[in-house]
C-alpha cells in the first residue's frame, strides 16, 4: 500500500529512513519551483480530472479525481519486491539481484539513471505551452496527465540517486532541475529532448514515437540486476502505456477527421477546410520517427555491451529469450553502408545491443502505422503512411554522415538540401499546422482538425468537464 500520510507519498517505507527522507524533503521544494517555472503554463490553478496511483499492483491502482496540478501527489512507487529475484544476464548471471549499488559499477549506473531521469522533465518543458491551444478539454486533460506522470518519473530516478549514490547522487538530482530543453548552455542530454513540441500534431507524434523509446528503454532497465531500478521501471511502464495511447489515438483521430473531410468535399486537399493532409502527416511522422530512432544510440556500442555484461541493462523481454544471456559468441544482423549500398552484416551481438533494441522498437512502431493505414484503406483512400528508412535523417550512428530519402536511396548533400522539404515539415507546413491550433475549451466540442475519441476517460462521457475553468 502507498503511504499518503507522508509529505512524499511512497511505498518504500521512507519514514524509516530519516536521512533519506530529509534529503528528499529538501529536494521537493526545488522540484515544485521547477514545476512552477517551466511546467504547464496557465493552468496551474485549474481543477484537472487526473489519475493518481493508489497501489502498485496491476488491478485498480488508479484513483481519478479533480486535482490542481501543483497538488498532485508526486511520489515514489516501486513494483513489489521479489525476494528470490536473480540477475538474469551478463557476467553476474545467477547471482542474487543487487539491493545496493555494486561499487565497481557505480559511475556507469549513475550515468544510466541520470540519462533516463533527464528525459522526464525535458518532455514537460517541451510541452509547456500546449495548454493554450488544446483541441478539447479531453485532450487538455490527457496532456496534463502525461505531464504530471513525467514529473513523477523524475521523482523515480531522483529517489534512486538520493537513496543509493550519496553526495554525487544529490548533486545529479539538483542538476536534473537545472538543465533545460533546448537551452544552448545547459541542454538536456539526448537530442530528441531538445527539439520543440510546438503544436498538438507534434505532441501526438512525440507521445507515439518518443514515449515509445521510453517504453523500450524502461523495459531494458526493468531487467537490471540492480533491483531498485528494475522495480521502479516496472511501475513506470504501467504509466507509459497511457502516454503511447494518447499518441496513437491522437494521430488516429487526426486521420479520421481528414478522411471525413476528404469524403465530404470530394478532394485530396483538405487544407481549405482546416484539415491536415495525409502527406503533411507523413512529413511529421518522418521527423519524429527519425529523431526517436536516434535515441537508441550507435548501431555498435561498447557502452551498450558493458551495460549488458555488467548486468545493468538487459534486452527487451530478456527473460523470455531462449539463449545463454551472455551473448559472448552470439551475432546480430546490422545494417551497414558499404560501397554506397545498404547491406546486412553479422556483428557481435554484445556490441549490437542498441541496434537490436531499435529493431524491436521499429516493429512496434509499425503496428500502429498498420492500424492507421487500415482506417485509410477502409475509407477507400489510396494513400499509405510509411515509416521512413532507418538511415533517413539521422544524427547519431553511422548514418549521421550520409543523406538518404525516406525510401532509402542514398543521395548527395546538394540533392538533400534541394529536396528535404519534400520529406520534413517546412516552415510553411509548421505555420499551417500552427494556424489550426485554436483552443477549444467547451465540454464535448473538438477542434475542426481532429475527430472526437471513441470514449471518454475512466468511463466518463466525452463531454465531461475534464478541466474546470473555475
Ligand atoms: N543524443 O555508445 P553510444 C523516455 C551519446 S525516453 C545525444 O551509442 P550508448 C521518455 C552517448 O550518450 C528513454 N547523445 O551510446 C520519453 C554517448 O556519449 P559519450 C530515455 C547521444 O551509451 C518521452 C555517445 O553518444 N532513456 O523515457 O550505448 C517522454 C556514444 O553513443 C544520443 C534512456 O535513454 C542521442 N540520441 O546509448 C519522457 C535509457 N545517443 O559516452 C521520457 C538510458 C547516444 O561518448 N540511456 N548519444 O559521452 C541509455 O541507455 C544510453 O545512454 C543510450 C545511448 C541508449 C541513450
Ligand atoms: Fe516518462
Ligand atoms: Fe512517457
Ligand atoms: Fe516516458
Amino acid at each position: 500500500a502507498i503511504d499518503y500520510v507522508n509529505k512524499i507519498p511512497n511505498n518504500v517505507d521512507l519514514s524509516d529512513n530519516r536521512r533519506l527522507q530529509r534529503a528528499l524533503e529538501a529536494w521537493q521544494p526545488n522540484f515544485l519551483s521547477w514545476w512552477d517555472d517551466i511546467g504547464p503554463l496557465g493552468f496551474q490553478q485549474k481543477d484537472v480530472y487526473l489519475r493518481t496511483a493508489t497501489s502498485v499492483d496491476a488491478k485498480g491502482w488508479a484513483h481519478f479525481d479533480y486535482v490542481k496540478m501543483p497538488d498532485y501527489r508526486w511520489g515514489i512507487f516501486l513494483a513489489d519486491r521479489n525476494p528470490d529475484r536473480q540477475i538474469n544476464f551478463g557476467d553476474h548471471k545467477g547471482e542474487p539481484a543487487w539491493q545496493e549499488v555494486p561499487g565497481e559499477y557505480r559511475g556507469v549506473l549513475r550515468r544510466l539513471i541520470v540519462t533516463q531521469g533527464d528525459t522526464e522533465p525535458a518532455s514537460v518543458e517541451q510541452q509547456r505551452l500546449l495548454g493554450a491551444t488544446a483541441p478539447s478539454l479531453y485532450d487538455l486533460r490527457n496532456l496534463f496527465q502525461v505531464n504530471v506522470e513525467e514529473g513523477r518519473h523524475l521523482w523515480a530516478m531522483v529517489y534512486l540517486l538520493h537513496a543509493h549514490f550519496g553526495r554525487d547522487g544529490r548533486e545529479e538530482a539538483e542538476a536534473l532541475l537545472e538543465r533545460r530543453s533546448g537551452d544552448e548552455d545547459k541542454p538536456r542530454i539526448l537530442g530528441a529532448f531538445n527539439e520543440k513540441t510546438p503544436d498538438w500534431l507534434s505532441f501526438f507524434m512525440f507521445t507515439y514515437f518518443t514515449d515509445r523509446d521510453g517504453k523500450y528503454q524502461l523495459a531494458s532497465l526493468a531487467e537490471s540486476g540492480f533491483d531498485p531500478l528494475s522495480r521502479t521501471c516496472r511501475f513506470m511502464l504501467t504509466e507509459e502505456a497511457h502516454h503511447m495511447f494518447v499518441g496513437e489515438t491522437g494521430i488516429g483521430r487526426v486521420i479520421d477527421r481528414t478522411l471525413e473531410l476528404m469524403k465530404e468535399h470530394d478532394t485530396d486537399d483538405v487544407s481549405p477546410f482546416g484539415g491536415v493532409n495525409l502527406p503533411l502527416l507523413q512529413k511529421y511522422l518522418n521527423f519524429h520517427f527519425s529523431v526517436s530512432v536516434d535515441l537508441f544510440g550507435s548501431e555498435l556500442s561498447t557502452n551498450a555491451a558493458n551495460y549488458y555484461t555488467m548486468g545493468l541493462k538487459g534486452r527487451f523481454e530478456e527473460t523470455r529469450k531462449d539463449d545463454d544471456h551472455l551473448l559472448k559468441d552470439a551475432s546480430h544482423e546490422v545494417m551497414h553502408l558499404e560501397d554506397g549500398r545498404f547491406v546486412m552484416r553479422d556483428d557481435p551481438a554484445l556490441q549490437a545491443l542498441n541496434e537490436a533494441l531499435r529493431d524491436d522498437y521499429v516493429l512496434d512502431c509499425q503496428r500502429g502505422v498498420d492500424r492507421w493505414n487500415k482506417a485509410i484503406a477502409k475509407a477507400g483512400v489510396d494513400f499509405r503512411l510509411k515509416l521512413p528508412h532507418r538511415a533517413f535523417h539521422r544524427q547519431i550512428g553511422q548514418f549521421a554522415s550520409i543523406h538518404c530519402t525516406p525510401e532509402g536511396k542514398l543521395i548527395p548533400t546538394e540533392e538533400w538540401n534541394a529536396r528535404c522539404h519534400e520529406w520534413l515539415p517546412t516552415d510553411e507546413d509548421q505555420k499551417y499546422v500552427e494556424s489550426l491550433m485554436k483552443p477549444v475549451y467547451e465540454p464535448g466540442k473538438f477542434a475542426a482538425w481532429i475527430a472526437p475519441p471513441r470514449r471518454g476517460i475512466n468511463g466518463r462521457p466525452i463531454d465531461f468537464e475534464y478541466v474546470r475553468f473555475n
